[in-house]
């Protein structure tokens, strides 16, 4: 079954779905590994891999590792086009949309494109909206992008809007890693009542009582990256998993 049908599965299972981004430029590959087994056994429906910078040597190998020890889909999260891989399932093929850098909508896409072919790894082309979020982000500041403010849920929704009318399958509403602030509540409501395709909301989320609230708002899958390289274990891992598929 094709990534993105399996992610509809879930969304219509569960309520909401679980996706635990793995970057390996904060866990060494065998760490990174271990926490990827442990999400994969205690409720994740799937596995984000990627950074914002990159400096890990070892990405495709930190991949293939991951793949052969999961049984969940494991999709590529790249914040550029040194962040492929043969062994993924699939990748979200993100055009930075919040943004006016060339390089974010369109520039890295053009080159990874005939590698994604190649490698046989199914893209889920996905609008990328950049939420302000408190203070400046590394997505925010690598990109060379201004972030939406977090008090105009219009300007989201019509960025979103665009998305789905360019043929998007997948909204990101992004606060950034470590955001000081995840996406507002009121934000979420506006842009799911405003869209038809699936939201996916990250950056900021440290509770599972906050993943429950985004899910509450219409975040369709929920990402936590750092909570889980901090203090991970297979109780906070089950806890999100309750939070998030509550609705189901
Ligand atoms: C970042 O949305 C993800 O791209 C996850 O953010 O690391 O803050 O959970 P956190």
């Amino acid at each position: 079954m094709p990534i993105f049908d399996y992610l509809q599965r879930v969304r219509a299972e569960k309520g909401a779905g679980y996706l635990a981004l793995l970057d390996p430029d904060k866990l060494a590959g065998p760490a990174l590994t271990q926490v990827a087994v442990q999400c994969a056994e205690n409720g994740v429906d799937a596995l984000l891999i990627g950074s914002s910078l990159l400096f890990s040597t070892d990405f495709d190998e930190v991949v293939r590792s991951v793949k052969q020890r999961v049984d969940i889909p494991v999709i590529l999260f790249p914040g550029g086009s040194n962040q492929l891989s043969r062994h993924a399932d699939a990748i979200l093929f993100l055009s930075l949309i919040s943004g006016r850098n060339p390089h974010h909508l369109i520039g890295d896409q053009v080159r990874a494109a005939p590698l994604i072919k190649q490698f046989g790894v199914e893209p889920i082309p996905t609008g990328y909206l950049l939420i302000e979020s408190g203070r400046m982000t590394s997505a925010e500041f690598m990109s060379d992008t201004r972030p939406i403010p977090r008090k105009k849920p219009m300007i989201a929704m019509a960025h979103a809007l665009a998305a789905e009318y360019l043929g998007m399958k997948l909204v990101f509403l992004e606060a950034g890693s470590g955001a000081r602030f995840p996406v507002p509540d009121a934000l979420i409501r506006r842009v799911r009542e405003y869209v038809s395709i699936p939201l996916i909301v990250g950056g900021g989320i440290r509770d599972p009582r906050v993943a429950s609230e985004k899910v509450a708002a219409g975040a369709d899958f929920i990402v936590t990256g750092n909570i889980l390289e901090e203090r991970g274990s297979p109780g906070l891992i089950r806890e999100f998993a309750a939070a998030i598929h509550a609705r189901g």
